[in-house]
């Protein structure tokens, strides 16, 4: 009689011990499944602040006082919504050199500004190296071809260092079927277009519409004309130019001086009567450049690039 007790004590145990290993592999199994697929952003985000006119402190905070402020950002200055799938992947390509100052008002204010947007976002600052004549056009080119090597980026905005956004219902996403021309309102322009054909300061272009254009002249040495050529290939190419309500797309331009290596080339206005000609020939399909180095700082993706010299005219 002892044993068939013990039998029984046994085969409950067993039972028990079965049960317990069941429940623990469903728990484990639960627990590292993948967390569940999270649900679109918003068409409009829910933390827009609308029109806020920008006043700049007399001098930026660090490069390590906005990074402590911007504990959501990831190296290289990426950053996805934590609670919502983004709706656009942007690429923020700025053409840089010895702008620091303004490179740092400007990272203080993009990233919260597009955290309130909701965007799947990295912030490249595309640099030109050594002190030989400024080209926005070959930087842009390299710069974005080295872009779109990161990331399946659905729009790319090419943006200068020194404007900065004023309401936060100017989204920095891609329209579809053609280029848009986001800073329409300027402070030093009062606010309104300066010309019908002005494409400057701030450009958002999806890959596809770039390669329809074949990117930017690579012909443009000094400052001047690369906007209004670009202008031109957009229509060349058979898109046109959209903007946002000029209501929204209005900026602040931080003040300044030209800069050296940058003056003005009265040559590029002979080379805006040729676009027609020379815009399939010359861009992206042309493009020379040297990758001197690609870091990951806090804030930015710096690359580093070497556009060659100005040849001799
Ligand atoms: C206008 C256009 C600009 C460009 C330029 C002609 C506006 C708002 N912007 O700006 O897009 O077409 O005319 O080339 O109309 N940069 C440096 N370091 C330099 C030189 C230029 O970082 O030494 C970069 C920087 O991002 C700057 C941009 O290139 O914002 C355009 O240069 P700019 O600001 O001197 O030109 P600006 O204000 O006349
Ligand atoms: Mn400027």
């Amino acid at each position: 009689m002892v044993c068939s007790r013990r039998l029984r004590r046994l085969r409950r145990m067993l039972a028990l011990l079965a049960g317990l290993t069941v429940a623990t592999f469903a728990l484990h199994s639960t627990l590292l499944a993948a967390p569940p697929p999270l649900s679109g952003c918003r068409v409009e985000s829910p933390l827009l602040v609308g029109p806020r006119p920008v006043h700049l402190p007399t001098s930026p905070p660090t490069l390590a006082e906005i990074g402590r402020r911007s504990t959501l950002v990831s190296p290289g200055g990426f950053y996805r919504p934590p609670h919502c799938q983004s709706r656009h992947r942007t690429a923020i390509v700025i053409p840089y050199r010895a702008r620091l100052t303004h490179l740092r008002y400007l990272l203080d204010h993009l990233h919260p500004f597009l955290q309130r947007q909701q965007i799947y976002y990295k912030i490249y600052v595309v640099e030109q190296w050594g002190d030989g004549t400024f080209n926005k056009g070959i930087l842009f080119n390299a710069g974005i071809v080295e872009v779109l090597r990161d990331d399946d980026w659905s729009c790319i905005i090419l943006h200068d260092v020194d404007l900065l956004a004023e309401d936060d219902r100017n989204t920095y996403a891609c329209d579809n079927y053609n280029p848009m021309h986001l800073a329409v309102a300027i402070d030093k322009f009062d606010y309104r277009l300066p010309y019908r054909e002005y494409f400057g300061g701030v450009v958002a272009m999806t890959p596809e519409q770039y390669r329809k254009i074949n990117g930017f002249s690579n012909q443009y040495w000094g400052w001047g004309r690369e906007d209004d050529d670009l202008w031109k290939r957009v229509g060349l190419s058979g898109m046109k130019v959209v903007r946002p309500s000029v209501r929204f797309a209005r900026y602040k331009m931080i003040k300044h001086e030209r800069d050296p290596g940058n003056e003005e080339n009265p040559h590029n206005f002979d080379i805006l009567k040729r676009t027609k000609l020379d815009w399939r020939s010359d861009g992206l399909n042309s493009l020379s450049y040297k990758l001197l180095s690609k870091e990951q700082k806090a804030l930015f993706t710096h690359l580093t690039i070497d556009v060659g010299e100005k040849p001799r005219t």
